[in-house]
């Protein structure tokens, strides 16, 4: 049996919390036994992050840093079949998927910001002093300190170097918390730490749950001077409340409930195919995907009924197969948290258009499996249109005029991303400037330009991350005024 252990000060130890199983979602095996960090490792993963802000890392120039983040992508791609592998095995999510996104993104992430500090620049503001003098303001960008990073499961290694690549460019070092479902990338990525030559301590993880467990001993550790957190909602309030002691920043990538709106004058064919990547890829886990969709009247019953033939197009199977399609959902837990909403829509009278239920995958009867769903006819305040699912699932509603589609996409307490289709450009600007989100895509869903904002406004989240974003939350800026 694989032992998947914590990663601190350059070394792979084991935790004093225990173990606990890891489990491949395809079969529901257990193929990895994970050593849980105990208070005591954190202690000592936050005192070698500490350490290391003193030690060489610390005394590094930007160039120098650069340099090492450019070996870390080198590294992760060098290792791309094993990092490809992990990440199938912890999460079940089919290769096709795993081999574009989540594992050429863990790589890109450290070039990105490799070239965004390069270029970071800080303020200078001249001044006359009362005494008809001169006087000279300059900001310079430090590191904020040990910084900690809680992660989810959905995209392991892609949402995790998201934040431990412009942690590192601005100098941070970093004690990192992956999901308990999903240990493995975050534990390889070590042993590329050290191929590469970062100093030791840089980078450290620790394994385990979140209450009472590594996650909340990590976050609420009086020596972590930032927190940096992607998970639920309800998630980032506790932790937000572990950083209010000695006022630590935050910021907090959460959950959502996004809703597509789809104008009459859409082109269809695309409109289908982008919008059902946004309601189904990665059977749904994906915090940006549609799970509320609007569609004006002309062309409703087209699109109810294109949206349903999608979802009866995915292929289940074996993830490692290039030819599969679709994987599971990421443990039996979350398999039925989804199972009881289509239970709920079915309750209600919902009309199900596609799926529903739970399939039947032969030579994978273990796995945690679920049907892509699309549903018509639930009101609007009903759970299944209110809270986040996260499965592969949608729910259609009618609508008539510009005015309704924005109000309807808007009355969500979560303003996470919208996907706006119409070939009217008119109608793209002037919808995309009224939803409350942090994030519009037109025409297109889940197409990135790593240097732009990311985050969510009301319950999706606190802050921006992205390009020159991300440094601002990974630095501190520390101003000097020269009497000259
Ligand atoms: P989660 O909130 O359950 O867990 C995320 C991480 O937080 C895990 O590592 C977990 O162990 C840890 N954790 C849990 N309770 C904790 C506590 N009290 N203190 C410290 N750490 C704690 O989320 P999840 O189920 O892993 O991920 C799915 C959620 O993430 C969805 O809500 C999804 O929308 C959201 N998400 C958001 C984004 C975004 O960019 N906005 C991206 C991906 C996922
Ligand atoms: O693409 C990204 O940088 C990002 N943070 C994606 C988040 C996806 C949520 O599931």
């Amino acid at each position: 049996m694989q032992k998947i252990l914590n990663f601190i000060d350059g070394e792979f130890k084991a935790g004093t919390g225990g173990e606990f199983a890891n489990k491949f979602p395809t079969t529901g095996e257990i193929f990895a036994e994970v050593s849980a960090a105990g208070k005591s490792d954190v202690d000592a993963a936050v005192g070698a992050a500490r350490s290391a802000l003193k030690g060489p890392w610390g005394r590094m120039s930007v160039p120098e840093r650069v340099s090492l983040l450019r070996k870390l992508a080198d590294g992760i791609n060098a290792r791309f079949d094993e990092f490809l592998a992990a990440e199938i095995r912890d999460t079940g999510k089919p290769r096709s998927i795993a081999s574009h996104i989540d594992i050429p993104r863990g790589a890109a992430n450290f070039n990105v910001f490799a070239d965004q500090i390069l270029t970071a620049s800080t303020e200078t503001f001249e001044m006359k002093t009362p005494d008809g003098g001169d006087a000279l303001n300059y900001a310079l960008r430090g590191p904020r300190g040990v910084i900690a990073v809680v992660c989810p499961w959905n995209l392991p290694l892609l949402l995790m170097t998201w934040k431990v690549a412009p942690a590192l460019a601005c100098g941070n070092t970093v004690v990192v918390k992956p999901s308990e479902e999903t240990p493995a990338t975050a534990t390889l990525l070590g042993e590329v730490m050290n191929e590469v030559g970062i100093p030791r301590g840089v980078y450290n993880v620790v394994h385990g749950f979140g209450p009472s467990a590594a996650g909340e001993f990590l976050t609420s550790h009086p020596d972590v001077d930032g927190i940096t957190f992607t998970g639920e909602t309800g998630t980032g309030e506790a932790i937000m409340k572990a950083a209010a002691n000695g006022v630590r920043p935050v910021s907090l990538e959460l959950g959502g409930k996004n809703a597509g709106i789809i104008f009459d004058d859409a082109d269809i064919g695309a409109t289908l195919e982008g919008i059902g990547r946004s309601c189904f890829a990665n059977t749904g886990q994906v915090c940006l995907g549609t799970e509320r969709l609007y569609v004006q009247r002309d062309i409703y019953d087209q699109v109810c009924e294109g949206l349903a033939q999608k979802a009866r197009s995915y292929r289940m199977g074996d993830p490692f197969d290039q030819a599969t399609t679709m994987g599971t959902v990421i443990s039996a837990e979350h398999r039925d948290k989804v199972i009881s909403y289509y239970d709920k829509a079915r309750a209600s009278g919902a009309q199900i258009l596609a799926g529903g239920g739970v399939p039947d995958i032969k030579g994978y009867e273990g796995g945690y499996w679920v049907e892509p769903t699309v549903w018509t006819g639930l009101d609007e305040d009903h759970p299944v249109v209110t809270e986040e699912i996260f499965g592969p699932c949608t729910h259609i509603r009618a609508f008539d005029t510009e005015e309704e589609g924005i109000a309807l996409a808007n009355n969500s307490p979560y303003g996470l991303a919208t996907t706006i289709w119409s070939t009217n450009l008119g109608t793209a600007h002037r919808v995309s400037k009224q939803i409350e989100v942090g994030i519009t895509w037109v025409n297109c869903w889940f197409l990135r330009d790593l240097r732009t904002p990311f985050g969510g406004s009301k319950a999706s989240g606190i802050g921006r991350e992205g390009g020159v974003h991300s440094l601002e939350f990974y630095s501190e800026l520390r101003n000097v005024c020269i009497k000259l």
